[in-house]
């Protein structure tokens, strides 16, 4: 074959080499020093005249030359689009997950609560955390100088007499607030936030949450105030419940009862203070307590959220970091 016709061969393999491996199969199949083809030419220049060794020698060397560039350009060429290839946008490989924001866990509880006590035909209603020394206190029973007031370690605003504001220390004080302005019946579940001057541990915090309750018209009796409680437990922990009732003593109430509740398996848990309002709560605020009669509860959303998501220590909440809430997508 001549060198030419070598060439012409060797140059279109090299176009047609796809891949590295192919583009070495040409090289060892022309440039091989055993058996290339170029080296084949090469010893049949023995047989030759001296001036076809020089032109055909010399033809032979410049072929050498010429095919390992274009087999060097061929090689630059595939490394560079196998490498284009991997940094393509590839439509079909599955996305990258975007961090998004969630909901804080007592912001869940704290709606999933609005949701079932609407549901039960409960009106929400806010108060103020600053509050007045009166509705915190006077106005639910508790007068100056009563010693129940050492049930609530309250972190003071103003001291003025009795009319000393404070960061109120229990939802309570809104019970007050709503029926000095509405009259029974009614069903009003009271969300926010309370405030004890008070050591922190794995069930306290200075900042928490509850939800008051209060039930009030002609015949409402503790029976009504089981029924809703129950309810409530039931749809919020979607499971079976047991329940024990304790006589208990809040001044604003009477008679008083504590909560108790046992989820399958555990222990039992104190939820909530409860009981029939008192009357003196009712005479505060011009209701007849000979034609009205109500329900309050209060319980801790902080303390239901803990039980919910079996979270050990109450300060977790807020930390603020975010390797704990984000548990909670
Ligand atoms: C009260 O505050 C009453 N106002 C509840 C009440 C309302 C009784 C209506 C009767 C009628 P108590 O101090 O027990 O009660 O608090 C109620 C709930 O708030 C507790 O069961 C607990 O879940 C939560 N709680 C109280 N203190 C803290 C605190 N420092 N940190 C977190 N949760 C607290």
């Amino acid at each position: 074959m001549s060198v030419e016709q070598l060439r012409i061969e060797a140059i279109k393999e090299i176009k047609e080499a796809s891949t590295q491996e192919a583009c070495e199969k040409v090289r060892i199949k022309y440039l091989g020093r055993k058996e290339g083809k170029l080296i084949e030419v090469l010893k049949s220049l023995k047989d030759m005249s001296v001036e076809e060794k020089r032109t055909i020698g010399t033809a032979a060397n410049e072929l050498h030359q010429l095919l390992e560039h274009e087999l060097e350009e061929k090689i630059e060429k595939i490394k560079r689009s196998e490498e284009e290839k991997k940094n393509r946008f590839d439509v079909t490989k599955p996305g990258k997950r975007i961090a998004s924001g969630h909901l804080h866990p007592l912001t869940k509880v704290d709606k999933e609560v609005r949701t079932i006590f609407s549901s039960l035909n409960f009106t929400i209603v806010e108060g103020p955390e600053l509050e007045k020394e009166t509705y915190n206190f006077d106005k639910l029973n508790i007068p100056a100088g009563h010693s129940a007031r050492d049930m609530w370690d309250t972190l003071w605003v103003k001291k003025e007499g009795t009319n000393g504001l404070l960061m109120r220390t229990h939802t309570s004080p809104v019970q007050a607030r709503y029926m000095e302005s509405h009259n029974p019946p009614f069903q009003i579940i009271v969300p926010g936030r309370c405030f004890r001057y008070e050591a922190t541990d794995a069930s306290h915090e200075i900042n928490f949450y509850q939800i008051e309750g209060l039930m009030v018209g002609p015949d409402i009796t503790l029976a009504n105030l089981k029924f809703i409680i129950e309810t409530f437990f039931k749809k919020f922990f979607k499971q079976k419940i047991e329940f024990r009732y304790r006589p208990s003593y809040f001044p604003f109430v009477e008679p008083g009862i504590e909560v108790d509740i046992r989820l399958k398996g555990g222990k039992w848990l104190e939820v909530m203070g409860a009981g029939m309002v008192h009357r003196n709560v009712f005479d505060g605020v011009k209701y007849n307590h000979t034609q009205v009669q109500g329900f309050a509860f209060g319980m801790g959303l902080d303390r239901l959220a803990m039980i919910k998501y079996g979270v050990p220590d109450i300060r977790l909440f807020y930390s603020g970091d975010v390797r704990f809430t984000k548990n909670f997508r």
